[in-house]
């Protein structure tokens, strides 16, 4: 996804703009070799500042929906850069592409009103030396666009679907169950600004459609025990909508008692009040009375795929 348009380099484009311009008005004719100058000269001011003065309008335009970025991908922006410090770049690179504009009218309109052919060729020359201090006004701006460009490059793609995001402990059988409730192959995303990654999936019954969010070393483990980094990439998955879906190893063979998987479901509980499906998981090692004054939604085995539909239909129930 572009949510930063690419960037050219600013000598480069300049020069090659120019030389263009050149190669292109070589092939304007007139019935004067006077008339000729002058009409090869018009062109290349034009052409130059329409050329750019369109691709730096392009730059802001094709950026422009970076302002309709959902707030998940706002929240990982920010952590990746400094949304403010682009925005005021893109005002920038807007102005410059006006002001080349009107610089390209106003020489233009000296250079019909010129006869002397000399210095039409002087004001063409002045008319493009003013363009390159325009363009050294932005090139710091367009080099803060690039690097965030560069960065968006790192965001996970994650859709606009209701999402759930599956939360517990390691080894309760989370990427399990994603697997099994997923329709097609789970997808790998990165986490940016986190070594991280985020496992996707995707859940469907007729037309509807649920993104299903696995987060490994995010959601399974003790938010207190989390570095400023861990509560940043949490607080992003706070937008992605509130269904959590946490899971419970009630046979503890995933190695953590059950207080202490408890105690991470009601820290969830607290911090992202969502609507929650408590799954207890591994159903086919577990006995009656490990169930005892347990509160769940429901007893499923990942493993044999035992009332993962039933799962599935609870699921496209609460979102
Ligand atoms: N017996 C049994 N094992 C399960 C079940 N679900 C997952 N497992 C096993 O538990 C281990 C951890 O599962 P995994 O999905 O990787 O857990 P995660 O770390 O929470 O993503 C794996 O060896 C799974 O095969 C289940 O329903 N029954
Ligand atoms: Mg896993």
């Amino acid at each position: 996804m572009t949510i930063i348009a690419d960037v050219p380099n600013v000598d480069e484009l300049l020069k090659s703009t120019i030389k263009r311009s050149q190669r292109r008005a070589k092939q304007i004719t007139a019935k004067t070799k006077r008339q000729m100058i002058k009409k090869r000269e018009i062109y290349k001011i034009e052409s130059v500042a329409l050329s750019l003065s369109n691709k730096l309008e392009s730059i802001v335009k094709d950026t422009a929906n970076f302002r309709k970025l959902s707030p998940f991908q706002k929240e990982l922006c920010s952590a990746l850069f400094d949304i403010d410090e682009v925005r005021r770049s893109l005002h920038s690179i807007n102005w410059a592409s006006k002001k080349i504009l009107e610089l390209g009218n106003s020489y233009k309109k000296k250079v019909m009103k010129t006869k002397d052919i000399e210095s039409i060729t002087r004001m063409r020359k002045q008319f493009e030396a003013r363009v390159e201090s325009i363009l050294n006004k932005v090139k710091n701006d367009l080099e803060i666009l690039k690097k965030a460009g560069i960065k968006t490059k790192q965001l996970p793609s994650i859709k606009e679907l209701p999402t759930v995001v599956i939360a517990g402990y390691p080894n309760v059988g989370k990427s399990s169950i994603l697997n099994a409730l997923s329709d097609s192959k789970v997808k790998v995303e990165p986490y940016p600004f986190t070594t991280k990654q985020l496992l996707v999936g995707y859940a469907k019954r007729r037309f509807d459609n649920i993104q299903l969010i696995d987060t490994p070393g995010i959601l399974d483990r003790p938010i207190e025990k989390m570095n400023r980094i861990e509560r940043q990439a949490l607080a992003a998955l706070k937008h992605l909508g509130n269904n959590i879906l946490f899971v419970l190893d009630a046979s503890e063979t995933c190695g953590f008692p059950i207080e202490k998987q408890l105690a991470l479901l009601e820290s969830i509980k607290r911090l992202f009040k969502p609507k929650l499906l408590v799954v207890v998981n591994k159903k086919d090692l577990i006995t009656k009375d490990k169930l005892k004054g347990l509160e769940y939604d429901i007893l499923i085995s990942a493993k044999n795929k035992k009332d993962v539909e039933r799962l599935k239909e609870m699921l496209f129930e609460i979102i």
